[in-house]
């Protein structure tokens, strides 16, 4: 079997930055205003009038100050509530592959490589612009990419998922250099009405290089020790959006096609998961949870990460080893751990051995375990 190290990494990040306190103000001027539109309403006691949001309540339950978003107007419009992007004519590079192939071509260069040393694109996200044809693609197109590319799905668990099928191809031989994208856009498909969650996602793409170490040049390689994915049905995260639902008939601005989420349960029941399976893939690979040097963690909510990294190594620890990026840049969905992967890994040592791990949507969780070479 070849050796298979991941060899660079890319990361997009859009210009707008919406702040706490730009974000709760947006929500309370739409709260004030749904609330003056239903005033009879409330009175007669059939509606609940919408209370406020506050930054307070925002920092303590996430750990989030911040978010990175590719339109702030549209989002913060107290009338409108979303991004507001333009369409494009389909001769145009698409968003979702905009951002994919600046991400991308970071991650090439990192890696010493170029488009025409790719062979294998995998585009894998939470969400995907269209149904066809694949983004993965358009963004091997617009890099100038041979082989093969498709799309893949496991909601905030995608980078990890596809990291396993690339070194897997990267193993087998069917491909030598594959190219992992993560553009998640999920301004697009938060509700950012819904005081419960609207402080809680980010925009971004990063960007992964998995290549066969004997081919590698990088003298940044982190050899690849093992992967290990489980997922187990939940309806905790939850997003009807699809491609039946003109067919049904329903309201395509519904609360249940964006993202919905018991955010508690999801707390309660991901920890435990996220932390045993952890542990037994370190156990497996013949290491225990202390000897890990660094801990790059999905990035959802500041105590879930500090309960996980306390769990396995029975402490509480610091950034240096399990790196927070939330605090900046919200739940980037698939792309937060591969972000703090990006920021969060030059002081490591040849030798020092790291855990990249997802969890969300499915539920899904994805351990990536990394030696540096
Ligand atoms: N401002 C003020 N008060 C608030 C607010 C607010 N914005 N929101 C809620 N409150 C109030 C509530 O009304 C409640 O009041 P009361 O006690 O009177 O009923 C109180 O605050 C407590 O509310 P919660 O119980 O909801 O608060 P929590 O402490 O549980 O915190 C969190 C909420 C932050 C959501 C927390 O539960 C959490 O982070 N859970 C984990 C979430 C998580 O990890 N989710 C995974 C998502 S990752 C993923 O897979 C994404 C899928 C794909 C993404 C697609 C793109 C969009």
């Amino acid at each position: 079997m070849r050796g298979v190290v991941i060899s660079g990494s890319g990361l997009y990040q859009p210009p707008q930055v919406i702040t706490n306190a730009e974000l709760v103000a947006s929500f309370n001027a739409y709260a004030d205003l749904q609330n003056a539109k239903n005033a009879a309403r409330i009175a007669a006691g059939e509606l609940t009038a919408i209370p406020h949001s506050s930054v307070e309540f925002i920092e303590k339950a996430s750990g989030i100050r911040q978010r990175y978003v590719l339109d702030k107007t549209g989002v913060l419009d107290p009338t409108r509530m979303k991004p507001r992007f333009a369409p494009r004519p389909d001769d145009q590079l698409s968003l979702m592959a905009e951002i994919a192939v600046d991400a991308a071509k970071k991650a090439l260069a990192a890696a010493g490589r170029e488009g025409k040393d790719v062979d294998g694109v995998l585009c894998a996200a939470a969400n995907m612009q269209r149904a066809y044809p694949a983004m993965a693609c358009e963004i091997q197109a617009a890099v100038g990419a041979g082989g093969y590319g498709f799309d893949m799905n496991v909601a905030c668990s995608s980078a990890t998922f596809a990291i396993e099928q690339a070194a897997n191809a990267v193993r087998s031989g069917s491909a030598h250099c594959v190219l992992v994208v993560n553009p998640e856009i999920t301004s697009a498909h938060l509700e950012w009405r819904d005081r419960d969650c609207h402080f809680i996602f980010g925009d971004v793409c990063t960007a992964v290089i998995v290549e066969a170490e004997d081919r590698a040049t990088s003298t940044d390689r982190w050899q690849v020790l093992g992967t290990k994915l489980v997922t187990q049905y939940s309806n905790n995260i939850r997003n009807n959006a699809g491609f039946l639902n003109r067919c049904e008939d329903t309201d395509p601005d519904a609360r249940d096609k964006t993202f919905m989420q018991e955010g508690r349960k999801v707390f309660k029941e991901v920890v435990p998961m996220a932390a045993a399976h952890i542990e037994q893939h370190l156990h497996a690979l013949g290491f225990e949870p202390t000897h890990v040097r660094r801990y790059w963690l999905h990035q959802a909510n500041l105590g879930m990460n500090q309960l996980i990294v306390k769990r396995l190594v029975g402490q509480e620890v610091g950034d240096d080893i399990a790196p927070i990026i939330l605090s900046e840049y919200a739940n980037t969905a698939s792309a937060g751990s591969i972000i703090a992967f990006h920021h969060h890994r030059s002081g490591l040592q040849a030798g020092d051995v790291g855990v990249i791990c997802s969890f969300g949507a499915g539920y899904s969780v994805g351990s990536v375990v990394v030696r540096r070479l």
